[in-house]
């Protein structure tokens, strides 16, 4: 299905979202034979896939971990090309997922669910929504209702970008360009004067590659992240073949971060308690094998103190060896606050790109942006002129995708103002006052801070299971108590105070956001402590919720 009107518009589940969660979400749901709409923004499958076309858009969890691990037929059929794959790579992935489970006739492409209202009585959600893209106030005539039991957000934790705040943006002349609603076409720097205005993952990943086209490049950096290597390179069917890929998806499960990695016996000593040469020489064996797994080097990395001073030292030590001009080093160096704590960025060349002699840095915290003008960015230093700005600025993570949908629960009561003062949510999954509403990988779980493909597949598997459960014993609705809500939001906030990332300016506590509540919003316990407590509320009947028989 496409644009179609659905043939009914009562459903028993409504998902909303056709990312890599909506799509598993999909063929879970109608293998036990439930009506299920899933509704999608985009005009095509794919979420984070789907947006984020930007040259050199790509995946800082390995392929071989990125794939699905409940079909045997898919891993026969896909096939990856490179160690980190490519957007496009992913998104054709996605589109084989829904064509081999022939999911797209209960996909309906170019629908934004603009509400979503729970019917106490009924015990029914009923949602509204417009047709994508229609912005003239009309939409709402010419969308439609649905009503179904069950509501599950499948909207992702990185799909609401942030509306930057930067002064006369919309009186730049010429074209500009979000990283996160990149043009499908694609877009043609040669011999364009261009500005990126981002450093953060979706900034280290595009500047290479525009680099290589543009005339000139102009990257504006408000805050140096810290950056490991992807050591990237192309895939061999002998790395893909099914006992790998079994080996590989059993160790994510045993791993904090849900990948694979196996840990060696200095990685289970305190960084402090071996010798400067013993940590470096560690450091260096990761730093060899690339990507996130720096972060598990040792257990006490992520703390605040000497040992995640001494991982920083280690990777700012990595940039001068790197970029040739020191003062150019000097501004790519982070400073002021601890490694981990904003989200660790992968790349290919990122910092080679600055010994370019049509690449400059325009270090603003040094001189800040003024305001963008007709003709390019007005900084404390001046104008640089530009043919062609690229903001690479971020999203309103983890909350900003459910907030900005109309969502009311029990006695009407908005979700929004439920979470003024920051998201509140039983393990991720649901929401005290909401009934019968889920959230996949919603805030209080692994999430960010693991391997999305795993931590969707075991909350598609909890959630599906859960109503399977519900139909079995007659029940009507669940919700979340309040109680239980309560003790799991104090243990997550416990797990994470002694770490650094409360600690950070980032989006993981919201502080990208004007006026959005900084909390720490993903579960940082780790994969196996989460999957376990999720298990443990099943097993007990679903402890901590309350349920109502039909
Ligand atoms: O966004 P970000 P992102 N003036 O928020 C700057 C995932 N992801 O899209 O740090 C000037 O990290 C901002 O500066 P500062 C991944 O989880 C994954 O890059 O606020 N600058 C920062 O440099 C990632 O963490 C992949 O000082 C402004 C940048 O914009 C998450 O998505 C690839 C500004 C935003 O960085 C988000 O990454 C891409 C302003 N007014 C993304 N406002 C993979 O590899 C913002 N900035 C899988």
């Amino acid at each position: 299905m496409t644009t179609g009107q659905p043939a009914s518009s009562d459903f028993d589940v409504v998902v909303v979202g056709a990312g890599y969660s909506g799509l598993y979400l999909l063929h879970r749901l109608r293998a036990q034979g439930r009506r299920v709409r899933v509704l999608e923004a985009g005009d095509g499958v794919g979420g984070t896939w789907y947006w984020n076309r930007y040259p050199g858009a790509r995946c800082d969890v390995e392929s071989v971990e990125y794939g699905f691990s409940f079909s045997a037929e898919l891993d026969e059929r896909w096939r990856w090309s490179e160690r980190y794959s490519a957007q496009p790579d992913i998104l054709a992935y996605l589109n084989t997922v829904a064509d081999t489970f022939d999911l797209r006739p209960d996909i309906q492409l170019n629908t934004t669910v603009t509400s979503a209202a729970y019917d106490e009585s009924a015990h029914r959600w009923r949602l509204r929504t417009r047709p994508s893209g229609d912005t003239d106030g009309g939409g709402a005539d010419r969308g439609e209702e649905l009503t179904a039991q069950f509501c599950v957000m499948a909207t992702g934790c990185l799909s609401k970008p942030k509306v930057p705040d930067i002064a006369g943006l919309d009186s730049f002349a010429g074209p500009s360009y979000s990283t996160s609603s990149w043009p499908h076409e694609g877009v043609d720097f040669t011999g364009q004067r261009v500005g990126v205005i981002g450093t953060g993952s979706s900034g280290v990943q595009a500047i290479p590659l525009i680099a290589e086209q543009a005339a000139h490049l102009h990257v504006f950096q408000r805050t140096a992240n810290y950056i490991v290597p992807a050591h990237n390179h192309e895939l061999s069917e002998h790395d893909q073949g099914a006992e790998k890929l079994a080996t590989r998806r059993r160790s994510g499960l045993d791993c904090p971060l849900g990948v694979a990695f196996e840990p060696t016996e200095v990685n289970a000593v305190p960084a402090m308690e071996l010798s400067a040469e013993e940590r470096e020489a560690e450091f260096e064996r990761l730093w060899q094998r690339g990507g996130l797994v720096m972060m598990l080097a040792f257990p006490d990395l992520l703390l605040e103190g000497e040992a995640n001073r001494a991982a920083a030292d280690f990777l700012k030590s990595k940039i001068r060896t790197k970029v040739h001009d020191p003062s150019i080093a000097e501004i790519l160096t982070p400073k002021g606050y601890p490694v981990g704590s904003k989200r660790l960025c992968v790349d290919t060349s990122y910092y080679e790109t600055f010994n370019r002699d049509n690449v400059s840095l325009v270090d603003l915290t040094a001189t800040p942006i003024d305001r963008v003008t007709p003709a390019g960015v007005l900084t404390g230093a001046g104008e640089v002129p530009l043919d062609a700005l690229v903001l690479a600025t971020g999203f309103d993570a983890m909350t900003g995708a459910l907030t900005a949908i109309d969502i009311r629960g029990r006695g009407g009561v908005p979700l929004s103002r439920s979470w003024a003062d920051g998201p509140r949510s039983l393990l991720g999954l649901a929401v005290a006052g909401f009934p019968n509403l889920f959230t996949v990988t919603g805030p209080g779980s692994p999430s960010v801070l693991s391997n999305m493909r795993l931590s969707i597949e075991q909350h598609v598997n909890w959630i599906t299971d859960c109503l399977a459960y519900l139909a079995e014993n007659g029940i009507a609705a669940i919700e979340a108590t309040e109680g239980a809500q309560e003790s799991w939001v104090a243990h997550a906030a416990e797990v994470a105070e002694p770490t650094v990332f409360p600690r950070g300016a980032s989006w993981y506590t919201g502080t990208n956001v004007p006026g959005k509540a900084r909390v720490f919003m993903p579960y940082i316990g780790g994969v196996p402590a989460y999957r376990e407590a999720c298990d443990k509320v099943a097993a007990e009947g679903y402890q901590g919720f309350e349920l109502t028989r039909a």
